[in-house]
């Protein structure tokens, strides 16, 4: 009996794993179809916004969100085979594809990818017109708007212009809240139990297993983080006065050169240590040496060639939109695009003349590079190990803008001596360590509006308690109108955060190693990747691999580690972190 069965059976399950191998290369094939459609619309979306563009756009995304959801339903038919371990993975990754799912009623799934573009275009358009009467009724975007937010030293007009961006979050809580309900729906038809548990369900560890692990590297960088904010609490309450910032409570978050105070880099001049400035200013060079925008992303090209990259295609330059248009609105927060997944590279970037922009590029270049690299594998691998990596590649890249690489590259004259090397760290740690409790508390905020425990109503002081409970940052008299989460990009556009909390570690370990197989006998923050093409070519096998393997995987062709791990942050920052503590003896820590 039991041979019998067994031999009804060979054929029978033979035949049903080539059934689950053909189903996956026609869901791969349509996969692809279907994405490049939708990247295309909104491409023109994001660089036309208007009526008709965001409506080809929300059809587009609708089509690609039904393509996948199709798929995941069907791939459930081969649930009990054991396939080869490529084709189990593949199945898996049908399900894990979508950032929001759109519910199966018709209705339902229109309104919430209709809703999505809209939010995306009003954040894209949105604009803070101050007092007509004052200033002619001339309206700020946003790039305008940051502008003033990085170089004014007024208080009360950096407040002003904070508080006027944030205006546009007053009218979207009510559609905020109404997508959210939509693709939480989405999300637990798919078997999820909310969006923000299928957020956390991409990184090959069961989700709430990787919410402790985001904890756990948060520990490991909050003592510096609070080293840092104690430190520019001094020089902001010395610069600005016992009656704007306290000695001991949160800074006010329009102080930080920054809309989101997400990076504090803007307001170097207030925070450089005495006798130890860094000894040139990038921004000043660029403008100086009238480097163009075009010439800007060139500069970052060259430093992929050197280590051993292709060219980009021509159409790279044909295509991408690296400067505002005066003729129309467009998304101009910056983002890397592969519209055909192949090799229809783009950026699309409103460039500013300044060593932050210099930095934007670089990371953008990284999504671009690491998309050509892994466009050999199946649709369904073509992706980052996980998206934090994706973040951290370009980011890895401009850790490598030290003194003596722009002096190679013609920029600077003579290299910084190390004395002021003090200066240097602090600069990157107001990028770099600043970010990372804004990393963290996004995406802790969405993750608990998504599972229902901050409702509506709750959205705005739920929003200040976590920004104060990570950043130590704080906003004056927020009314009960206001819905300030909407005032950033990702939330708007509804765009997963936790990636760049995860990409500032990834890319101070990815540096560690490269650094090392470089040969750099220099500390970390003097060490520069350029020219090597040892380093490039470990960078790009690990880029190649894509999502065909879980993460660890390829950080461990990349570390020899498998473990995301911030220690590489504390060795980068460690001269600085003694120095900071030295400063603030005798100062409150914390808020
Ligand atoms: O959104 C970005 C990139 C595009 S993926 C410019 N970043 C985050 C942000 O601006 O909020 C890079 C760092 C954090
Ligand atoms: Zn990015």
């Amino acid at each position: 009996m039991k041979l019998l069965l067994f031999l009804l059976a060979l054929p029978l399950a033979a035949q049903t794993v080539t059934e689950a191998l053909a189903f996956l290369e026609k869901a791969e094939k349509e996969l692809l179809t279907a994405s490049n459609y939708a990247q295309r619309a909104s491409w023109l979306q994001a660089t036309y916004i208007n009526e008709d563009s965001e409506t080809q756009a929300a059809l587009a995304n609708e089509k690609y969100i039904k393509t996948v959801l199709a798929l995941s339903r069907q791939a459930t038919r081969f649930d009990k085979l054991t396939l080869p371990s490529e084709a189990t993975r593949k199945m898996r990754l049908i399900k894990l594809n979508l950032t929001m799912a759109t519910p199966a009623n018709d209705a339902e799934s229109s309104e919430l990818t209709k809703l999505t573009a809209r939010m995306e275009s009003t954040y894209g358009s949105g604009k803070y017109c101050r007092d007509a009467a004052a200033d002619k009724g001339k309206c700020l975007d946003l790039v305008q708007i940051s502008n003033i937010m990085a170089a004014s030293r007024d208080p009360k007009e950096l407040a002003d212009v904070w508080q006027g961006w944030h205006r546009l979050g007053e009218p979207m809580r009510k559609d905020y809240s109404r997508f959210v309900e939509l693709a939480n729906k989405g999300a637990r038809e798919l078997g999820f139990k909310d969006s923000g548990a299928m957020w956390r369900s991409k990184y090959d560890l069961p989700p709430d297993e990787f919410a402790k692990e985001v904890d756990r590297l948060w520990a490991q960088i909050r003592p510096l983080y609070l080293s840092l904010h104690a430190y520019a609490r001094t020089k902001l309450r010395e610069k600005y006065g016992a009656d704007v910032v306290p000695a001991s409570g949160p800074i006010p978050a329009h102080l930080l050169g920054n809309m989101w105070g997400q990076s504090w880099e803007n307001i170097y001049d207030i925070l450089a240590p005495p006798n130890s400035t860094k000894a040139y200013d990038l921004s000043k060079i660029l403008k100086d040496k009238k480097i163009d925008e075009l010439e800007m992303v060139r500069y970052g090209e060259r430093f992929f060639s050197s280590l051993g990259f292709a060219p980009l295609p021509k159409t790279f330059w044909q295509r991408s939109l690296f400067v505002k248009p005066g003729d129309r609105e467009v998304v101009c927060h910056a983002s890397a695009w592969d519209v055909d997944n192949d090799e229809d590279l783009r950026i699309k970037m409103c460039i500013q003349i300044s060593e932050e922009e210099f930095a934007v590029i670089h990371h953008e270049l990284g999504h671009n590079y690491y998309q050509r690299a892994y466009n050999k594998k199946p649709f369904l691998f073509r992706d980052s190990a996980n998206d934090g990596f994706h973040e951290a590649v370009g980011d890895t890249i401009a850790l490598s803008i030290t003194p003596e690489y722009l002096v190679q590259i013609g920029l600077l004259d003579k290299a910084t001596d190390p004395s002021g090397d003090i200066g240097l760290l602090m600069k990157q740690a107001l990028a770099k360590i600043a970010f990372l409790p804004f990393g963290l508390m996004i995406d802790q905020w969405r993750w608990k509006v998504f599972s229902g425990e901050i409702t509506p109503a709750q959205y705005n002081q739920k929003w200040w308690e976590l920004r104060r409970k990570y950043q130590g940052i704080d906003a004056p008299d927020r009314g009960e109108e206001a819905f300030d989460p909407f005032g950033k990009y990702h939330v708007a556009a509804n765009v997963p955060y936790t990636r760049y909390f995860l990409a500032h570690i990834l890319q101070f370990q990815f540096h560690r190693e490269l650094a090392k197989t470089a040969g750099c006998k220099t500390p970390l923050h003097r060490c520069s990747i350029y020219n090597s093409k040892e380093a490039g070519t470990k960078l790009n096998n690990m880029l190649e691999m894509g999502l065909s393997k879980p993460w660890p995987d390829a950080l461990q062709a990349i570390s020899g580690k498998r473990e995301m791990d911030a220690t590489a942050v504390l060795d980068y920052f460690a001269p600085l972190k003694k120095w900071l503590d030295e400063q603030n003896k005798g100062k409150t820590l914390g808020w």
